[in-house]
């Protein structure tokens, strides 16, 4: 990897869970990281600080969604590597806002496929590569079990149907311009790093509330649903490596193992010695329109040709995010969200 060592990398959603363990493991190897970061109300970009005070990312303002403003970043940057994580990526969300879901999960890929096609090089002038981040959102009610890079898409969500349009839009950039463009098949992959609003550090984080006393119970959904868990980490691990071959192809990324979110519950209540069914309560708000119930993914393509496998276990994930959010409300670091 040292070969990389002074090559540019632009990663869009920098500021994300994903964004910042990507950065991080791309700095490390001497790679110049620059992140393009969309104005928030909220200005905390807590997960990449130690990266920016240290100076080992650059962030550079703007959204995917602004075409124009893609291109002149892409042809003044020229970077070796484009990584496009962006994405309003809150599925329950996208009920609300289908449409700017849709022209940030959706069109924002082809804004950024396009200023790859035109500016074609980087600075030394080989060609640009292509990371479209897809998901196993857009397998949806999978008809069969594990889902593969050859099972069939049929998304059930707005979020879903906006991935799909981003997964075939690579593809077809790919096949039409020949670029060197692929997607990775994520599926769902946590850490300590992850965002408030998804199942696994809502839960974790009010495991600690709820330990040291400052709160009782916690409403959530369908308890039934069933999700392939991943550790966010090994997971930036493939990205990359799916950008090292010597040709463009999609990868289904997965752990192989689901479990409902009655088990999370279970391991991560268990993780601090309290009993589950003590402190969650069920609230209709929280289920959603269309649920997936299969969700298992067959990484056996990538464990092949990439040589990639997860290394951190459901459970110690869950045990480190237990461990992480019981550090913060003893820190005050609740704003860590
Ligand atoms: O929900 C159920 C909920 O919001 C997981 C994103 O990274 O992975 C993620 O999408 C499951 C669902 O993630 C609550 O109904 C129950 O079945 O953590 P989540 P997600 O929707 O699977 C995919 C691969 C992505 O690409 C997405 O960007 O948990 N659930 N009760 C709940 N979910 C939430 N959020 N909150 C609850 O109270």
């Amino acid at each position: 990897m040292a070969a990389h060592a002074g090559a540019i990398a632009l990663i869009t959603g920098v500021s994300g869970q994903d964004g910042s363990y990507l950065a991080e493991l791309l700095a490390a190897q001497g790679m110049q990281v620059y992140g393009l970061v969309r104005r928030k109300a909220d200005t905390s970009n807590w997960r990449i600080q130690a990266l920016l005070d240290s100076g080992r990312l650059s962030v550079i303002p703007g959204d995917v969604t602004d075409g124009g403003a893609v291109m002149r970043i892409m042809s003044q940057l020229r970077p070796r590597f484009v990584f496009n994580l962006a994405a309003q990526s809150f599925v329950h969300y996208s009920w609300d806002v289908p449409l700017a879901t849709a022209e940030a999960t959706g069109l924002g890929v082809l804004n950024v496929l396009e200023a790859v096609r035109q500016v074609r090089t980087d600075a030394t002038g080989q060609a640009i590569r292509f990371y479209q981040a897809s998901s196993s959102e857009m397998f949806g009610n999978a008809a069969s079990e594990p889902q593969s890079e050859n099972t069939p898409f049929h998304p059930r969500s707005p979020y879903g149907v906006a991935k799909v349009f981003g997964h075939h839009i690579t593809v077809n950039y790919r096949e039409s311009y020949e670029l060197f463009a692929v997607s990775g098949i994520l599926f769902n992959h946590e850490s300590e790093r992850r965002g408030l609003a998804f199942v696994t550090r809502k839960v974790t984080m009010a495991v600690a509330l709820i330990k040291r006393g400052l709160q009782d119970k916690v409403a959530l959904g369908n308890l039934d649903a069933r999700r392939d868990w991943g550790y966010a980490p090994d997971y930036v691990r493939a990205m990359q490596l799916m950008l090292e071959q010597d040709e463009p192809r999609d990868f289904v990324i997965a752990t192989g193992v689901s479990n409902t979110v009655r088990e999370l519950c279970e391991a991560a209540f268990g993780e601090a010695g309290l009993d589950w069914q003590k402190h969650v309560e069920v609230d209709p708000a929280f289920m959603r329109p269309a649920e997936l119930h299969i969700l298992r993914g067959d990484s056996g393509m990538a464990q092949a040709m990439l040589g990639w496998e997860p290394e951190v276990s459901f459970g110690e994930m869950i045990r480190r995010m237990v461990a992480a959010d019981i550090d913060r409300v003893d820190s005050g670091r609740h704003w860590e969200v």
